[in-house]
């Protein structure tokens, strides 16, 4: 069995004391940090997530493989951060919206944006409108960004746009979004620049918007 394969059963069955070894074994084997997140461990969480909505898996067990996930991403995180000479100095506030408290892929979406060279200021989870008004006008983002994994927080994305508008911090401001449930088809409809369907395409898009502007 391959470290991928050891990894994705770690993950599964929450087996905490063996990822980080693992995921250092697939580091020295060359695979790149992206696809160890994109191909073994999301798939893994999602089989997680799909065992847990059958009834075959109880709320312990979500908390024991999230755990098992955590440190996973933060083995890898010195890969993400730090990958690039880029220092864009613009500032990046991002934030799991009002209500949620899943982290982990605005955990990765943040590290990826900080190897490419972004200031980020990352608020947390369960970020209400008020904190993200706040942080905006601290901070003075070029791109804020809205993670949400659950179809009843990703409503919130929209409030928090409105209350962003309403306070005058809308304009010139590229708006990120992403999050299981999220679509193209809501950021269109949120008047959003960038939808992405992972971190890697997060850095991607939000560069070629920003590019755009310049
Ligand atoms: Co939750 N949960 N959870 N959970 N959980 C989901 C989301 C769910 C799909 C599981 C399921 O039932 N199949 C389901 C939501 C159903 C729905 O709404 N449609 C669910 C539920 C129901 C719940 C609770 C309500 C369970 C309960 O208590 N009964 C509860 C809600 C808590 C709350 O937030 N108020 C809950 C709790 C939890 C835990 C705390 C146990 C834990 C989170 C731990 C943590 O994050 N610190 C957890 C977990 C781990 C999951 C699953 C299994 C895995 C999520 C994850 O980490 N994926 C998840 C199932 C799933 O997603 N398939 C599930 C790995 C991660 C790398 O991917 O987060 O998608 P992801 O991030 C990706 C992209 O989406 C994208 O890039 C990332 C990296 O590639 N992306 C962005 C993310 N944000 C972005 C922002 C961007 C751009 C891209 O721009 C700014």
């Amino acid at each position: 069995m391959s470290a991928l394969e050891d990894l994705y059963d770690a993950i599964l069955d929450g087996r905490r004391s063996e990822v980080a070894g693992l995921v250092q074994q697939a580091l020295d084997a060359g695979v790149a940090p992206t696809a160890i997140v994109e191909e073994t461990l999301r798939p893994a969480m999602g089989e997680v997530g799909d065992l847990f909505s059958r009834g075959e898996f109880f709320l312990p067990q979500l908390l024991l493989s999230a755990s098992a996930m955590k440190i996973a991403t933060e083995t890898l995180r010195p890969h993400l951060v730090g990958t690039s000479d880029a220092d864009r100095q613009e500032a990046v506030v991002i934030g799991t919206v009002q209500g949620d408290v899943h982290d982990i892929g605005k955990n990765l979406v943040a590290a990826t944006l900080e190897g490419a060279g972004y200031r980020v200021v990352d608020i947390g989870v369960d970020a209400s409108p008020g904190k993200y008004v706040e942080a905006v006008r601290a901070n003075d983002p070029a791109v804020v960004g809205f993670s949400a994994l659950l179809s009843t927080t990703m409503v919130q994305i929209p409030a928090t746009i409105k209350a962003l508008e309403d306070a005058g911090l809308r304009k010139g401001r590229v708006f990120a979004v992403g999050g299981a449930p999220v679509t193209q088809r809501n950021a269109d409809e949120w008047g959003v620049e960038v939808y992405a369907a992972d971190a890697g395409t997060a850095v991607r898009v939000i560069n070629q918007a920003l590019a755009q502007r310049r």
